[in-house]
């Protein structure tokens, strides 16, 4: 997919692309005013006040239509400096530029401004030259935004749109675009039945259907098995806390902006919680522990909600209630990069196993100037940092670095991937805490008899069962592997009249997989067409050949041949399908 942001051409086209659309705009509604109009991934957007017009998909071609009239008309496009007090007085019955220009910088006494035709608008460009070379755009959806992002201000109509310099350029990216929208997850989870989400219930708050459930159930267990095998100890515990648990680890005071408000029972004061880490270190501090009892490892399939902004929630993928893949690693100093290792070739290892091959590392550190989100000890940060390196360098795994992405408590590697729409999200996560073991107190007997304070890693593989599912969806196209399918065979009888009652056998001596017989009254082709677009791996065809010597006829999913085999050997196909995981 073309680099928009990243290309400094496709940039400028697009960004005088959002100012043809705005002018376009002006002529159809002469009361609009605008807010701004940004180039982003997809292309541009312009954020617009029509009053209380809200744009409908039948002003889209009429808005495309006049932008091409302007285009083909040709003007120039002219870069004008203006003074700030020329400005004010320019856009004066304009709240919105008024509102641009007092937030400018104070010794941002030169402002630019850019026209074309009739239509003049406050930027810093850069812009072609001309209008004319606005050619090949395309509109490509509308939605409401609130002024500012803000949910108390009006809500604003946000229009957004594509620019390249050919025809081709554009319909291969419109092409590209319709395919990851096929691929959304949003879409194969309605398509499949695996999620839906209702007002009654709440924004970001999704409902796993039973076709969901039983994916999500399998990566519990097949997860739980690799962790049990590599010593994790799994706990239940409940999903709220009192605040004064979260004003102890500190997330009152650094991450009070992701959690929903409390509630007062009795005297008692909840929050939901966002992370399970408190509840984990009153796990660790219920025993008394010895430096040979280290690492303790506590995972819990954890229930967690987060106040996530509306416009930014999204499927399963960004969702205000989640369940998280959670553990955390409670380690002597010494046995830090020993155990950090083992979490990312478990994450290496599951990569694997889902054959994902998309993914970046990302080293995430403080800002050292945002005194809000982080904890404030520069030795604490600086020794994390340095050890999380070190780790990494040591193991030899290729990451990035960003500033400001760290948890208040601590650095991590988080591992980022990109889904098919929208900007990338962080998977798997791997932290280093030096600060909640010190707020809880935890401790550990040394060798001399001495107390130590142990140090935490907290590591998420899937991230959460949500979020992997949403990248699965997409990355598979919704084509599970046979372990994860929710219907795992579909049995087709080519005559219901007969070849019913052999299908019915099969289906009794299948019954310990997840197995559909259709007995529909419809036609072959039909039925087969409807096990392919629900994504069934094995769809078996029983006809005269197979009822008369007893065998089973079946068709991977994706294939066009149909192979016929003994039902032992169908048997043994399908364990191994299951035994690997694959
Ligand atoms: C790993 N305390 C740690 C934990 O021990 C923690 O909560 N880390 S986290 O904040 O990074 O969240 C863990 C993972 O949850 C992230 O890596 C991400 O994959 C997933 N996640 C975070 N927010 C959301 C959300 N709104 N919707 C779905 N998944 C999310
Ligand atoms: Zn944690």
């Amino acid at each position: 997919m073309k680099k928009i942001l990243e290309d400094e051409r496709l940039s400028k086209l697009n960004h005088s692309c959002a100012h043809l659309l705005a002018q376009a705009v002006k002529h159809l509604y002469p009361e609009a005013k605008f807010w701004v109009g940004p180039v982003i991934e997809e292309g541009f957007y312009y954020d617009i006040d029509l009053g209380d017009k809200v744009i409908t998909e039948e002003d889209i071609p009429l808005i495309e239509r006049e932008m091409k009239k302007i285009s083909k008309d040709g003007k120039r496009i002219f870069r004008k400096e203006i003074s700030k007090d020329e400005a004010i007085e320019m856009f004066q019955e304009d709240p919105y530029k008024q509102d641009l220009i007092s937030r400018m910088d104070e010794n941002e006494t030169i402002i630019t401004c850019y026209s074309q035709g009739d239509f003049t608008d406050l930027c810093r460009g850069p812009h072609v030259e001309t209008v004319k070379e606005l050619k090949y755009f395309k509109l490509l959806k509308f939605s409401g935004a609130y002024w500012k992002g803000d949910s108390k201000n009006k809500m604003l109509q946000r229009i957004y749109g594509v620019c390249f310099d050919t025809e081709e350029d554009l319909s291969e990216y419109l092409k590209e675009l319709e395919e990851a929208a096929m691929r959304d997850h949003r879409k194969i989870g309605k398509n499949l039945n695996i999620f839906m989400s209702h007002d009654l219930v709440g924004k970001g708050m999704p409902l796993w259907l039973p076709n969901g459930a039983i994916i999500r159930k399998n990566l519990e267990n097949y997860i739980y098995e690799k962790e049990q095998k590599l010593g994790y100890k799994h706990v239940y515990t409940p999903c709220v806390g009192t605040v004064d648990l979260y004003k102890t680890s500190g997330h009152w005071d650094h991450y009070k902006e992701n959690m929903f408000p409390s509630m007062k029972v009795d005297d008692e004061e909840f929050v939901l919680r966002p992370m399970n880490c408190p509840h984990h270190m009153l796990v660790y501090a219920n025993d008394l522990h010895s430096y040979r009892d280290l690492p303790i490892r506590i995972g819990e399939f954890a229930t967690d909600f987060r106040y996530e902004a509306s416009g930014a929630v999204k499927g399963l993928e960004r969702v205000r209630c989640m369940c998280q893949n959670d553990a955390h690693l409670f380690v002597r100093p010494d046995q830090i990069g020993e155990e950090f290792k083992k979490v990312v070739s478990l994450i290496l290892d599951v990569y694997q196993d889902f054959g994902l091959k998309n993914y970046k590392f990302r080293l995430s550190l403080r800002d050292p100037e945002d005194k809000e989100k982080y904890f404030d000890d520069d030795e604490m940060w600086n020794e994390a940092e340095n050890k999380l390196r070190e780790v990494l360098n040591e193991f030899g795994i290729s990451y990035y670095e960003a500033i400001g992405e760290a948890a208040f408590y601590g650095p991590k590697l988080d591992v980022e991937v990109k889904p098919a729409v929208g900007p990338e999200v962080t998977l798997s996560t791997c932290q280093l805490d030096f600060l909640l073991p010190r707020k809880f107190e935890l401790s550990y007997i040394d060798r001399e008899g001495n107390k130590q304070i142990p140090v935490v890693l907290h590591r998420a593989i899937f991230g959460t069962f949500d979020r992997f599912t949403a990248f699965i969806l997409e990355e598979t196209k919704g084509l599970l592997p046979f372990w994860l399918a929710p219907t795992q065979i579909n049995i087709i009888p080519v005559n219901n009249e007969y070849h019913l009652e052999y299908s019915e056998s099969l289906y009794e001596k299948l019954k310990d997989y997840r197995i559909e017989l259709d007995d529909r009254n419809e036609k072959l082709g039909y039925k087969m067409r409807e096990s392919v677009t629900r994504k069934i791996p094995i769809t078996l065809i029983i006809g005269q050949k197979e009822v008369d010597g007893n065998l089973v006829s079946y068709r991977l999913h994706g294939s066009e041949e149909t192979t016929t085999v003994t039902y032992d050997e169908f048997i043994k196909m399908i364990k191994e399908k299951i035994q690997n995981r694959k």
